[in-house]
């Protein structure tokens, strides 16, 4: 595997499992001899990014200071997992630019949006379309699929990967890039 620190940014809609995927990743990165670090947008926004709101500005600011971190990391030798929404494709590239190429690695946990609701962990779609969140993503608010990203994951007939195929699928890719 590789020896330099990269960034692995996971995205997609809430409910997708992009923190389960994190955290399955992160352990199998571990067993192989890895460092690893997980930003995740939700832990987060209860520390450095408690300032930031769910508007399109503080989701853009919460992106940028992820990516600033994440970028840290990745200079020390981590491999850094960001785990957040992220719906916005301009953002992203930001933090792609952050990086030289092949030291970002963009996610795109592709779970169709009625699969995610399906599964409302935390009943937030309930009361998003019930409008008491207002700019929810996939709901009110805008989720931008990435156009060419490094790592597309998704149903396969109609099943979900188990987080484990998908950390998988993830070490395979950098296994030979
Ligand atoms: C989307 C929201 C919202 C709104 C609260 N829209 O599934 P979760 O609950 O545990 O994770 C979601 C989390 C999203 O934070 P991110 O930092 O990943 O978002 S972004 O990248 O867009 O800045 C969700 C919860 O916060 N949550 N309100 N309006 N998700």
């Amino acid at each position: 595997l590789r020896q330099k620190g990269c960034v692995i940014w996971i995205t997609g809609l809430s409910g997708s499992g992009k923190s389960t995927l994190a955290c399955a990743l992160s352990r199998e990165l571990h067993y192989r001899g890895h460092l690893t670090y997980i930003l995740d947008g939700d832990n987060v926004r209860h520390g450095l990014n408690r300032d930031l709101s769910f508007n399109g500005e503080d989701r853009a600011e919460n992106i940028r200071r992820v990516g600033e971190v994440a970028k840290l990391f990745a200079d020390a030798g981590l491999i850094c997992i960001a785990s957040l929404i992220s719906p916005y494709r301009k953002e992203r590239d930001a933090c792609r630019a952050m990086l030289s190429d092949s030291s970002f690695i963009e996610v795109f946990l592709n779970i169709p949006l009625e699969v995610c609701e399906a599964r409302d962990p935390k009943g937030l779609y309930k009361l998003a379309r019930a409008g008491k969140i207002k700019g929810f993503t996939g709901v009110d608010d805008p989720y931008e699929s990435p156009l060419d990203c490094e790592i597309v994951i998704q149903q396969i007939d109609g099943k979900c990967p188990t987080p484990k195929a998908m950390a998988e699928q993830i070490i395979s890719f950098l296994d030979n890039n």
